[in-house]
């Protein structure tokens, strides 16, 4: 018999854990040691037992506004009175199209048009459909190739794991789509070790597209998707130059470009989208997370002009896309994005991270010297941190820091033995310094 419970504690701590499987998470580990977040205030998460723990994750690379925001929660509680949810196909509703048109003005160049999803995953799957089919409709049916990129992460959809490039996340899953290659990833810790920002090394690589190009034929490729900073790999931003290559050898052989940005938009790297920074304009981007500041789900694909064009064409009466989801562009969501740009725009959240930046970079290399640490890589308000694996047992050690951090007050992101930190973009500069001393002493008590 479970013990009797105050009605407060009943509603905060479940007194089962056995049915809820957890994703991307090790069940039986976290069942015996749970770590439970009740609330969510600024910078602040704070746990069952009503502990502070710094988010130095944004949650998962979402939360860029920072927590229980006034002006979202009250877009989202508005809405959820005013309405509900509209039919997403055959029928809309205004806050669809004012999200679509704030988001085309941020998207840099003819990046003009939004198609809604709910996830990454989606938004990743969606995007590679639009390119198969765009081929499709201009007459060139033979472009079904996807490129991807070793070390690439583009969600859980079959779509997504297939151009992938993280082994544990394709191999359980049979044999994926077809026809898919792979580029190669572009770290090389010897040439790039402790580099604050793009490295000097790398762009040399873009090249290889060219390879893959010869081997198959132009006329049998879609498209080529990357992130532009590499996230959950581990951070990898780009070397310089290479985005640009992709772009100049894409251009020549007619193949789509892919920016997968769920991560690097919304200010992540300093701009509203990376490919700004880059200042490379690729045919699709990906986002999601940061949209709606990661409060409710949201995601969706921007879409070149001349793309969306492609499809407008036939019987004015016949869908021009097949694909969609109930819940694209859902109210709430439109109404949670609105207020997230809404802050973003009169915080100057963006230029905030991007000011932030060298500061960041600086605190971040401080832990260079520290005990396991083999490489720290910094980008916008993004830092990737290599531990030494231990001989045994591969995530082992950045397994306890994040265990630790938990425990002494920090939230990290861990992928394998490398420690990822994107915080919210209202971070002030003492919790940057906050950050990095707790995540110092954390390194140096591990075993
Ligand atoms: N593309 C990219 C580049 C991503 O980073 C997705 C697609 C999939 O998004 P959804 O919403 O379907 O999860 C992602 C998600 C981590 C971490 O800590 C990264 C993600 C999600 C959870 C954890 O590295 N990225």
């Amino acid at each position: 018999m479970p013990q009797a419970r105050t009605e407060a504690v009943a509603s905060a701590v479940p007194n089962d854990l056995e049915s809820f499987w957890i994703p991307f998470t090790p069940n039986r580990a976290f069942k015996k040691a749970p770590r439970l977040i009740a609330r969510a205030k600024g910078m602040h998460y704070y746990t069952v037992e009503g502990r502070a723990v710094l988010d130095g994750t944004a949650g998962l690379w979402c939360c860029n506004a920072g927590h229980g925001r006034d002006e979202i929660v009250a877009a989202i509680s508005r809405q959820a009175a005013e309405l509900d949810y509209a039919p997403a196909f055959q029928f809309s509703h205004p806050k669809a199209f004012e999200l679509a048109s704030r988001l085309a003005a941020l998207a840099p160049g003819e990046l003009d048009h939004a198609f809604f999803c709910n996830s990454g995953s989606e938004a990743v799957d969606t995007a590679l459909k639009i390119a198969l089919a765009y081929h499709n409709v201009r007459g060139q049916a033979s472009r079904v190739r996807l490129i991807g990129r070793e070390r690439g992460y583009h969600g859980v959809g079959f779509g997504g794991i297939s151009v992938g490039g993280i082994a544990p996340n394709r191999k359980y899953f049979g044999a994926l789509l077809a026809g898919v290659d792979h580029l190669p990833h572009t770290y090389n810790r010897e040439k790039q070790a402790f580099t604050k920002g793009e490295p000097e090394w790398g762009g040399h690589l873009a090249d290889e597209l060219d390879r893959l190009v010869a081997l198959h034929d132009a006329s049998t490729i879609a498209a080529v998707i990357v992130e532009p900073m590499a996230g959950s790999t581990g951070v990898l931003p780009p070397p310089k130059g290479y985005l640009e290559r992709l772009r100049a050898i894409c251009n020549k052989h007619g193949i789509l470009l892919i920016f997968d940005e769920v991560i690097t938009a919304f200010g992540r790297l300093g701009h509203a989208f990376a490919a700004e920074r880059y200042g490379v304009e690729p045919d699709m981007i990906t986002f999601a997370k940061g949209v709606t500041s990661g409060t409710v789900p949201m995601a969706g694909v921007m879409v070149k002009k001349g793309v969306y064009e492609a499809f407008m064409s036939g019987p004015e009466h016949v869908i021009e896309l097949f694909h969609g989801y109930t819940y694209s562009a859902h109210p709430l969501a439109c109404a949670a994005a609105l207020a997230a740009l809404d802050v973003y725009r009169e915080e100057r959240l963006f230029e905030r991270a991007k000011k932030l930046e060298p500061l960041w970079a600086e605190a971040a290399m401080g832990l260079k010297g520290l005990p396991h640490v083999l490489d720290i890589r910094t980008v916008g308000l993004v830092a990737g941190i290599d531990l030494a694996s231990r001989p045994d047992a591969v995530g082992g050690r950045a397994y306890e820091a994040m265990q630790k951090g938990f425990e002494q007050g920090i939230m990290m992101r861990i992928t394998a033995d490398t420690i990822a930190l994107s915080p919210p973009l209202i971070v002030r500069e003492s919790e940057i310094s906050e950050i990095f001393d707790k995540l110092a002493r954390v390194i140096r008590g591990l075993g």
